[in-house]
């Protein structure tokens, strides 16, 4: 009887996938996957440009072990080169901060040594440690209620104390913002000083330095679909509501009564037992009062308002040659007119590329040329997917020639992720906003009904990266939270699936 209920998984990202394969490997034969865009992956989505694999969404496995479910996958699937299965390699533990050689260029042309960046650096990722120390410790007076307001007040205190002349002290506060705006990247978030203090430690890494797929990560979503049964996923179907609480006669369906509803755009309504429901936190920031009939539950929507989800997005850049050093693996851009600790932009219109804080380089340089990918945060990023493609290539052309100080620079192609005005996820992923907290996210993950409730259980269950602790804003993190609805569902039946066979 378990093994024939119906059951609806409403996306087709990581989390959807990997709980429709735990489902359908434990015999649930009526397993369906609704996604509403044309492909499969949600927010691993890899383009190929130019005959080269570009991450347009998620880039590494961060923290490949043997604990990374991911990494499992991949290693099963034979999709890794040799150096990322190694034990050395997965045993390297750099607390989600890969040591990157950088280079460092400023706003006035020219490039400055690691010496004159490297104090002002070392207080940063001091900070930046110290405030993941807050989490699960009773602090009665913390120190201030965000990531940013913490760094910058200490920072301040740090760089107010060194005896150097000004020109030094101006730099060393260009490099903390600079450094701040690629924690924004990290967090996903506008500003730092939305990141909550008190919850910043509550994600946790995993040892292994971040690898990436030879061949794209997509490919990891193409192996996960072959072990699926033929025609399990639809795809162009958004689904426009969730109808739960059935019980008048809509909800019949051969016979069978169904507590579930699924409304999509294109008029179908799909009858379920249970639905997995995986889109990401962004829709249902946007969705929440018409994605659940009846709505849900006030305790859910205060966590969802809680969280947040802030905007990641990449600038691919092409050239015909390196301005960067062979070693270097990430490029820093300092601006050293900004005369205050600050990670956001008061003029976007004029200034949003200046939240830009460099690129990483694209490696290994026989795959991919001499190609650069920029990361940008928070509302200029936003601001930046709205610009045509002329308005962007300029832009990016002018900045490179500014901090380069070579003004015939020119990149050959420009290529950009759009993931806030993607309607199927509005934002790059979740963080710990301030004011929120690990109970947020157990409520966001409640089935529906909740607890106590006289009707049928486990009708609306909650998947996708934001449901995960510790491990929210990540690939393994959603897939980890499709396994534990589908396992939700599998132990709700596991008298009925798997018989006693009694002692006899
Ligand atoms: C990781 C990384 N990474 C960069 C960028 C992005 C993300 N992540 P999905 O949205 O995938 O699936 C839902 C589906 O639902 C989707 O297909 C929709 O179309 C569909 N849908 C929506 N509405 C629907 C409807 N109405 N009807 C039907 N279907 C509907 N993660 O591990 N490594 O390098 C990065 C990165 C630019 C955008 C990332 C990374 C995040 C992952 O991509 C993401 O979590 C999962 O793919 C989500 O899968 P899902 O199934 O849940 O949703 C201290 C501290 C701070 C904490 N942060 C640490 C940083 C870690 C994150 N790092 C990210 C960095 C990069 C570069």
């Amino acid at each position: 009887q378990g093994l024939d209920s119906h059951v609806v998984i409403v996306g087709c990202g990581m989390s959807g996938l990997g709980a429709a394969l735990r489902l359908v490997q434990h015999g649930f034969h009526n397993v369906r996957v609704v996604e509403a865009s044309d492909r499969a992956g949600g927010r691993i989505k890899t383009a190929l440009w130019g005959g080269k694999f570009l991450e347009i969404g998620a880039n590494w496995i961060h923290g490949p072990c043997q604990e990374n479910p991911v990494f499992r996958l991949a290693c099963n699937y034979g999709l890794l080169d040799e150096k990322s299965t190694t034990e050395e390699n997965q045993s390297i533990d750099v607390d989600g901060h890969p040591p990157f050689v950088p280079n460092w260029f400023s706003s006035s042309g020219r490039k400055v040594s690691v010496d004159l960046t490297k104090p002002a650096a070392m207080v940063y990722m001091s900070l930046l440690q110290e405030s993941q120390g807050f989490f699960a410790q009773d602090h009665e007076h913390l120190p201030a209620r965000s990531v940013g307001e913490f760094i910058k007040s200490k920072a301040l205190e740090a760089l107010g104390e060194e005896q150097v002349d000004k020109g030094t002290k101006e730099l060393r506060l260009a490099v903390v913002n600079t450094l701040l705006k690629a924690e924004c990247c990290v967090s996903g978030t506008h500003t730092m000083d939305d990141v909550c203090l008190k919850s910043f430690g509550m994600y946790k890494t995993l040892p292994g330095l971040d690898c990436t797929f030879p061949g794209g990560y997509e490919g990891l979503i193409r192996c996960m679909i072959q072990d699926l049964p033929k025609d399990i996923v639809s795809y162009n179907k958004p689904v426009k509501c969730i109808h739960w609480n059935c019980t008048d006669q809509k909800a019949k369906n051969s016979g069978k009564t169904f507590p579930v509803l699924v409304e999509c755009d294109d008029g179908e309504t799909i009858p379920a037992d249970h639905v997995i429901l995986t889109v990401s936190l962004g829709v249902l920031k946007r969705k929440q009062k018409t994605l659940l009939s009846p709505e849900m539950p006030p305790q859910k929507v205060e966590s969802i308002q809680n969280l947040g989800f802030g905007t990641n997005n990449k600038i691919f850049l092409e050239f015909e040659e390196p301005f960067w050093e062979p070693d270097c693996e990430i490029i820093f851009f300092l601006w050293e007119d900004e005369t205050e600790l600050s990670d956001v932009v008061s003029d976007l219109e004029r200034f949003w590329m200046k939240k830009l804080f460099g690129f990483t380089v694209m490696s290994p340089a026989e795959r991919y040329g001499h190609m650069l990918c920029g990361w940008i945060a928070g509302c200029e990023s936003e601001y930046m997917e709205a610009l045509s493609q002329m308005e962007l290539e300029s832009a990016v052309t002018q900045l490179i020639r500014r901090f380069t100080g070579n003004p015939t620079i020119t990149p050959k192609r420009v290529l950009r992720s759009q993931w806030y005005h993607d309607p199927y996820t509005y934002g790059s992923y979740t963080y710990v906003a301030k004011g929120c907290c690990g109970q947020d996210i157990e409520n966001l993950a409640e089935p529906l009904p909740l607890k106590g409730s006289q009707s049928k259980p486990l009708q609306v269950l909650f998947g996708g990266e934001a449901t995960s602790q510790p491990f929210f804003s990540t690939v393994h993190g959603a897939l980890l939270a499709g396994w534990r609805e589908a396992e939700r569902i599998i132990s709700h039946y596991a008298p009925l699936t798997f018989p006693e066979t009694g002692g006899s």
